[in-house]
């Protein structure tokens, strides 16, 4: 983290020893078919250069595509694939909301989808074959790109270092440098990728937030202001009394909290999230019946402390939405958010606690708590 993390990229040779990809190039095609998936082509000979096709597709397109030089991207296969994502349990060292999903990419020899940058940090796990990646020049708004409608491809690369990436191999590579992998035989790559909200996301989602508690009188004052001598001048004092509402309205650490960690924590896929309706007493009774629990993977869950005026508290934030809740629940928290499942055994304790047995259930109802079938 001190080295790397942002900063410069790292090469981990083995960084998974000995690593199988649960699912090969056929079962990512496969996906590719599913309307709720994001996935794409790009051919570097195509119809047009770097040309790029959007999923999701029809078997047929896999026996039209040439022998070299292409490459299927599929986004978020976290969501799909259990086997996929528990590769994250290995970034447990950075925060869960600053993961936005796992992208596989297959490609054929000479596949690749040109040299560009990112915005965010990534880390590229070498699941199968052998990709050579190229890494170059650190980018910004500025930096020429290819005139191409849909991709954003450098138009000059300026190449530092290259390593040939072997399965279990894992690059990391900070936001906004160049790089460019080329597959050198069929191969996989994993794309741990991370996000970061845009400084001008977060100045105008957080001042929407903050404008949705504001009664429309409560207006930019001036009682006591001087008289104008120049009506037409806009004085420093007039300013200040702006630059004064802004603070007071923006400087709220617990409406900053709250708004910040509903934004990080909206689902990806809201619609993957259904829940039913069920009571404590059912909960409780199915839980002793020996069922179990786990986060829906299109869940994302993340706490704070908060102090209210009268007592410390926590806040929970699941899937966009949040609740305060008391503090003796930490520990409940820290199971719902990390534990693989949640049963009899380690529930027990929060059983004849009405507000963790109402947290419970309204985890269900909406989808985030999932009963494993058995
Ligand atoms: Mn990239």
């Amino acid at each position: 983290m001190r080295d790397y993390w942002q900063k410069k990229p790292l090469l981990i040779r083995q960084a998974f020893p000995d690593f199988v990809s649960p699912l090969d190039g056929n079962d990512l095609a496969g996906l590719s078919l599913e309307d709720l998936v994001e996935s794409r082509i790009v051919l570097e000979h195509g119809e047009t250069p770097w040309q790029l096709r959007n999923g999701p597709f029809t078997e047929d397109v896999y026996s039209t595509l040439p022998e070299r030089d292409w490459t299927l991207l599929v986004q978020a296969v976290d969501q799909f694939s259990p086997e996929v994502a528990e590769v994250l349990e290995h970034f447990k060292f950075l925060p869960n909301w600053r993961i936005d999903d796992v992208m596989i990419s297959f490609a054929v020899p000479g596949g690749s989808v040109g040299p560009h940058y990112d915005n965010y940090d990534v880390f590229l796990l070498q699941a199968e074959g052998q990709r050579l990646w190229k890494v170059g020049q650190t980018c910004d708004n500025e930096s020429l790109l290819l005139k191409h409608p849909d991709l954003r491809i450098l138009d000059d690369f300026k190449q530092t270092d290259e390593w040939l990436l072997e399965p279990g191999d894992m690059l990391y590579l900070p936001p906004r440098l160049a790089h460019w992998g080329i597959a050198q035989t069929d191969c996989m790559t994993w794309s741990v990728g991370f996000r970061a909200p845009s400084t001008a996301e977060v100045v105008s989602h957080y001042a929407d937030f903050v404008a949705r508690f504001l009664p429309d009188e409560q207006r930019y004052t001036d009682a006591d202001m001087s008289p104008a001598s120049d009506p037409s001048y806009i004085r420093q004092e007039d300013i200040q009394r702006l630059r004064q509402l802004l603070n007071e309205q923006l400087n709220d650490d617990r409406m900053l909290l709250t708004w910040f960690g509903q934004y990080m924590t909206e689902p990806r896929y809201p619609e993957l999230l259904v829940g039913s309706e069920i009571s404590a007493d059912d909960l409780i009774q199915a839980l002793h019946d020996g069922a179990v629990f786990t986060r829906n993977p299109t869940a994302r869950l993340a706490w704070s402390h908060m102090q209210l005026d009268t007592e410390p508290a926590v806040v929970f934030f699941v899937s966009g939405n949040s609740r305060i809740l008391s503090e003796h629940l930490v520990q409940l928290l820290n199971l719902l958010c990390n534990a693989d499942a949640m049963h009899i055994d380690n529930l027990q304790p929060w059983l004849n606690d009405p507000e963790a047995t109402t947290l419970l259930c309204e985890l269900v109802k909406q989808g985030s708590l999932e009963c494993l079938d058995e």
